[in-house]
């Protein structure tokens, strides 16, 4: 995550080009994605994997296409025992408020 700051902080000075910043997307996402397996395993281990907190429905809105930070929380998140709705990206307004009445949830969190 410090790393993607970096990114961020030459990509704002202009010293980095947008498709490094694609590629270095790409990598934290692997990155998360290995990782999942294994915070999935410690959760099983612990036994920390009884009834949900809660259920959350995450969607970066219309427009936008940032969602690495949403599927870290996300995944955080669910090890934490919450239900996670995840609609992606470019998610259009309507979607999501019909999404969260016909799961019920009982969180929306947006990237926006
Ligand atoms: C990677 C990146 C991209 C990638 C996105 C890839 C992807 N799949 O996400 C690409 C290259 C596609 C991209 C495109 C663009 N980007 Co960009 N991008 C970034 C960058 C470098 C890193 C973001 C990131 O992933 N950080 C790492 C994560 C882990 O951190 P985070 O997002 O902050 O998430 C944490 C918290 O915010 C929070 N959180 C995040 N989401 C959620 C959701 C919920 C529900 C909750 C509870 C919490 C939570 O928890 C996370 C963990 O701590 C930032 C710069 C920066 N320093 O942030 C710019 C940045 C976000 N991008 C920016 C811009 C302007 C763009 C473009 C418009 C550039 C362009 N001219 O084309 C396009 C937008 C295209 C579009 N339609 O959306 C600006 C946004 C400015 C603004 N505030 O409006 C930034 C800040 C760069 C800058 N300084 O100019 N980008």
């Amino acid at each position: 995550m410090d790393g993607m700051n970096v990114v961020g902080d030459l990509f704002g000075s202009g010293k980095m080009f947008l498709p490094q910043v694609v590629k270095s997307a790409r990598v934290m996402k692997k990155a998360v994605a290995y990782l999942t397996s294994f915070i999935e395993e410690e959760k099983r281990i612990s036994g920390n994997a009884g009834k949900p907190k809660g259920k959350i429905l995450m969607a970066t809105v219309k427009g936008d296409v940032h969602d690495i930070g949403k599927n870290i929380v996300g995944v955080v998140l669910g090890c934490n025992n919450y239900d996670i709705v995840d609609l992606g990206v470019m998610v259009p307004a309507d979607k999501i408020l019909n999404t969260a009445i016909e799961e019920n949830v009982d969180i929306i969190g947006l990237v926006v």
